[in-house]
């Protein structure tokens, strides 16, 4: 499996990315599965487009599991339209002062919405908004996790168990799995006996393991001028973009 970093909204530099691993692909005669790390939108251009790019991707076999700004961006749907369609004036979106959208604003969301806006309308369709709820948190392929940040490996597994998704969070009934989104402390968590957590979530110059080569940072920062990074699970390849 390929798992990719932190994508937020750089169409360009995701498609440049997995065309890379498709020639790669054809010159190592592997198909590998592709597995999104999340945090597909905010702070860059068209997070619309790499919804977009990642929905068409999955439906032929790709995996995504929702990152902190995924989450966010799903709270905010429901708000507006509960889980429906949204259409509505771009101001009267980006002046919604509520409370539990501060960090969202704080952190890039208003570049979402421009990239779902055609001048002053905002148009979200309601698959996008379910595409976000059904995300999951977890994805395991043999001995690799796949999850947003670094969490304790008890609650990955009961997230890859119970197949817990963005809609459990928004819904109350899985907050206290919060940290498989959130967390950065590589250092607190128990290592897994064998295979490799992957995740993004906290920014690294470079691929970074820890734990005795158990956790994997992936999040290369390619909005931040950074780079795209693939790790291959199977044969520990790194492919990147600038
Ligand atoms: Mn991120």
């Amino acid at each position: 499996m390929w798992v990719i970093g932190d994508i937020h909204g750089c169409l360009d530099q995701a498609e440049r990315l997995v065309q890379l691993i498709r020639s790669h692909t054809v010159a190592s005669a592997h198909n590998d599965q592709l597995c999104f790390v999340g945090d597909l939108v905010d702070r860059g251009p068209d997070s619309r487009g790499v919804i977009e790019f990642v929905r068409k991707e999955a439906e032929h076999g790709a995996r995504v599991v929702a990152g902190n700004h995924d989450v966010n961006f799903a709270r905010a749907c429901i708000r507006w339209a509960g889980g429906g369609e949204i259409r509505e004036r771009k101001q009267v979106l980006l002046n919604d002062r509520a409370p539990e959208l501060a960090t969202w604003w704080g952190h890039g969301g208003a570049e979402t919405i421009e990239s779902f806006s055609s001048g002053e309308e905002v148009e979200i369709s309601a698959s996008v908004v379910e595409f976000l709820l059904a995300m999951p948190l977890v994805y395991r392929q043999h001995t690799t996790w796949v999850s947003h940040a670094v969490a304790d490996i008890a609650k990955l597994t009961t997230a890859w168990e119970h197949r817990i998704t963005v809609r459990d969070i928004l819904n109350g009934s899985a907050e206290h799995l919060a940290e498989i989104y959130t967390g950065r402390d590589v250092e607190a968590k128990p290592i897994l006996s064998d295979g490799v957590h992957v995740s993004g979530h906290t920014t690294v110059k470079e691929p970074a393991f820890h734990r005795k080569k158990t956790v994997l940072q992936l999040d290369t920062a390619c909005v931040y001028g950074g780079k795209l990074t693939a790790w291959n699970s199977r044969t520990r390849e790194f492919l990147s973009v600038e």
